[in-house]
């Protein structure tokens, strides 16, 4: 059952947009974990200028940023429910629900952010949005999410037994918890938005993030050991509510595919120039950065994490094409 509190505040915030709605005939309602200024949050908002260009203001959006609506996996649910049109999240809570997303969140699976590119840009990247339709959601583009690696308060990991014991957060997905214990650690599973406080507290000692996420959230405050092994390349979804996507008609369909599109590059633009002024702000902070470290033992780690998670033909066979792909 979706979490009653949660789906009451969103609603009640929704309602109290409807009222102060601008000139547009629909405000398609987005929701977004980070603060307005993210790169993921500008994004929508282009993609909304796009739309409303597109559509002679008759389609707009409104990006809910700051988790104002809801952690992401509830937000997943009142997205599928179509009380929020649209919402941008990274794959990882999709796991549980959608198996093919759990392919580009397999653990090395990319050998670099250009090799993701060139995978969710073509066809691969197509199927895995065309998945989203058999869960009432309509996958629109992929963003960037760069790399993810582990930073704790407790010490430097300088290499991989080094993880032994501490306590990691991990997004919503089993897969992310198996792939914590395969490298020895143990994994929590919860919602961004309590990870600083958890920190804090010493619930857990840490947890992995890219850089813009790590400056965003503050948690390099609190944890000040950040070791470069960069387990995730996992790429970050946009998607639209089936029932929301439903109700337009073909010509603002199209429309709204073209605005997500076209809000990839942008977003890259403004990811790639984030990335740098986030790991400046953190070195700056005194966070300890640990980039000496050999990728090697993580990389055999997860060999049975693959063999848990990529059980049918169909994710095999994703698997092998991707590693094939130059
Ligand atoms: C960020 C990502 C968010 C969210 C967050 C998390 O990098 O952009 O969508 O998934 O990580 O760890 O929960």
């Amino acid at each position: 059952m979706t979490n009653l509190k949660t789906y009451t505040a969103a609603a009640a915030i929704l309602a109290g947009s409807v009222l102060s709605a601008s000139a547009c005939e629909v405000t398609l309602r987005s929701s977004d974990t980070h603060p307005d200024g993210y790169p993921t949050v500008t994004a929508v908002q282009y993609m909304g200028e796009e739309l409303a260009k597109a559509t002679g203001d008759k389609l707009c959006i409104e990006v809910f940023h700051s988790a104002q609506l809801g952690e992401e996996k509830d937000t997943i649910e009142q997205t599928q429910f179509g009380v929020i049109d649209l919402n941008r999240v990274s794959l990882g809570p999709f796991n549980n629900i959608i198996e093919e997303t759990k392919v580009p969140s397999l653990p090395y699976i990319f050998r670099s952010v250009e090799h993701m590119h060139t995978v969710m840009d073509g066809p691969i990247g197509a199927e895995i949005l065309a998945a989203f339709e058999a869960h009432d959601l309509v996958g629109l583009a992929f963003y960037d999410g760069g790399s993810r690696s582990f930073y704790n308060k407790e010490k430097p990991i300088t290499q991989m037994s080094d993880l032994a014991g501490l306590k990691f957060r991990v997004m919503q997905s089993d897969l992310f918890v198996d792939m914590v214990s395969a490298v020895g650690a143990n994994a929590t599973p919860m919602p961004y938005g309590e990870v600083y406080s958890s920190i804090q507290t010493g619930v857990i000692d840490g947890a992995e993030n890219n850089w813009p996420s790590f400056e965003s959230s503050g948690h390099y405050e609190v944890a000040g050991y950040y070791t470069l092994d960069q387990h995730l390349i996992v790429p970050e979804v946009l998607v639209m509510s089936k029932a929301s996507y439903d109700k337009l008609s073909a010509d603002e369909q199209m429309a709204v595919r073209a605005a997500a599109k076209a809000s990839v590059p942008v977003m890259r633009e403004l990811w790639a120039e984030r990335e740098k002024v986030s790991e400046e702000k953190v070195r700056a902070a005194g966070v300890e950065i640990i980039t000496d470290i050999d990728k090697t033992p993580f990389i055999e780690a997860m060999v049975p994490v693959y063999e848990k998670y990529v059980t049918t033909d169909k994710l095999k066979d994703l698997v092998t094409r991707i590693q094939a792909t130059e």
